[in-house]
């Protein structure tokens, strides 16, 4: 039985010591070393060369390295076999930091002293308590019902909207074209958790940005494909926005002169909130392989009709 690792980003060393110590019994091939590729029942792979996948005519299962498909689901070659996507606990806790982070960034007004620090400004501002800023989370999923619950803990007034109806303690759940509409109104921080689909491509737009309280703040570490950017710029320029972080870009590496890059109320990270971690989705992969060869359901497996 054996794994084929096929990362076109990732070292395949850490990866490699942890199959080596999770599941031993694993013959474990690391791309372009696939050896004969009839042997390869499972591949673990981010952003493969298109058509790759089809090359492996005993492949039976697909993982995702990481939670978003859109990439994956984007080649048409792509064999027909089950694909889970990454739901690891390394990973989930990782956005609910980054979330937590920047929303408190933003509340707290760090993004304005900064900028007093650096003109050497002493400037107390009015500070509110987390209770008294609404927050909305677009995605209800594994990250962003996660970073809800996080931003609750803080005492943030939360709310999220999803596609189907969700049940969250302590969060207003909304769902649908309507429920959007209410999360926006209410939402001076706006964070975007969804996976990229057909749907949600382009959302962060300036009818979007037109519905939220004005000053209101985005934070997108979702696909930033989600962003229209222009709209954002623009939103920035009106004041409508007071200000974004975001992770990801349309193109990454962000190019060296987009406009992102120096914009006095931006803040980039490089697509660095959650990463991936291989000793927890190595155990999260090994379960899902074990369960596998058992005969039972795989789990977080990727709906290609819904695109997520
Ligand atoms: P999930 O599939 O668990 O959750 C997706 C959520 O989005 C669900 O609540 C789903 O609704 C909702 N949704 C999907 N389509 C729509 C729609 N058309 N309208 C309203 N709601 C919708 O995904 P994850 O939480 O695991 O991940 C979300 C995304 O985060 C990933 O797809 C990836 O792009 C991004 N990501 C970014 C990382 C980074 O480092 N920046 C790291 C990892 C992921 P419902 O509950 O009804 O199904
Ligand atoms: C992911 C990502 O989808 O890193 O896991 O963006």
């Amino acid at each position: 039985m054996s794994l084929l690792f096929l990362s076109t980003t990732d070292s395949p060393d850490p990866w490699v010591e942890e199959f080596r110590r999770q599941m031993p019994e694993l013959d474990l091939r690391v791309w372009p070393e696939t050896g004969d590729p009839h042997d390869i029942r499972y591949a673990l792979v981010w952003k493969p060369p298109p058509g790759e996948l089809r090359r492996l005519p005993a492949l039976e299962v697909m993982f995702s390295l990481g939670a978003g498909v859109d990439a994956l689901l984007g080649d048409p070659e792509l064999p027909d076999l089950p694909l889970v996507r990454m739901v690891e606990h390394g990973l989930t806790e990782g956005m609910a930091e980054y979330v937590a982070l920047q929303a408190l960034y933003w509340h707290r007004n760090m993004h304005a002293y900064l900028a007093s620090q650096r003109g050497g400004v002493w400037q107390p501002l009015p500070e509110r308590l987390a209770r008294e800023r609404r927050v909305g989370i677009l995605g209800l999923g594994e990250l962003g019902s996660a970073a809800a619950r996080t931003l609750a803990g803080l005492g943030f007034d939360a709310a999220g909207w999803s596609r189907t109806q969700r049940q969250l303690p302590g969060i207003a759940c909304l769902h649908g074209r309507d429920g959007l509409d209410t999360l926006l109104a209410r939402s001076e921080i706006l964070v975007c958790l969804l996976p990229l689909t057909p749907e949600t491509r382009g959302i962060l737009d300036a009818r979007t940005f037109s519905r939220l309280p004005r000053g209101a703040v985005v934070i997108n570490a979702a696909r930033g494909a989600h962003v229209v950017d222009a709209d954002l710029l623009e939103a920035l320029a009106s004041g409508r926005l007071a200000g974004a972080s975001l992770d990801v870009f349309t193109r990454e590496p962000l190019p060296p002169d987009h406009p992102f890059w120096s914009h006095p109320a931006i803040v980039v990270t490089p697509h660095a909130a959650a990463p991936t971690h291989a000793r927890t989705a190595t155990a999260s992969v090994v379960e899902q392989i074990r369960r596998h060869r058992a005969g039972l359901p795989l789990t977080n497996l990727v709906d290609r009709s819904r695109g997520y």
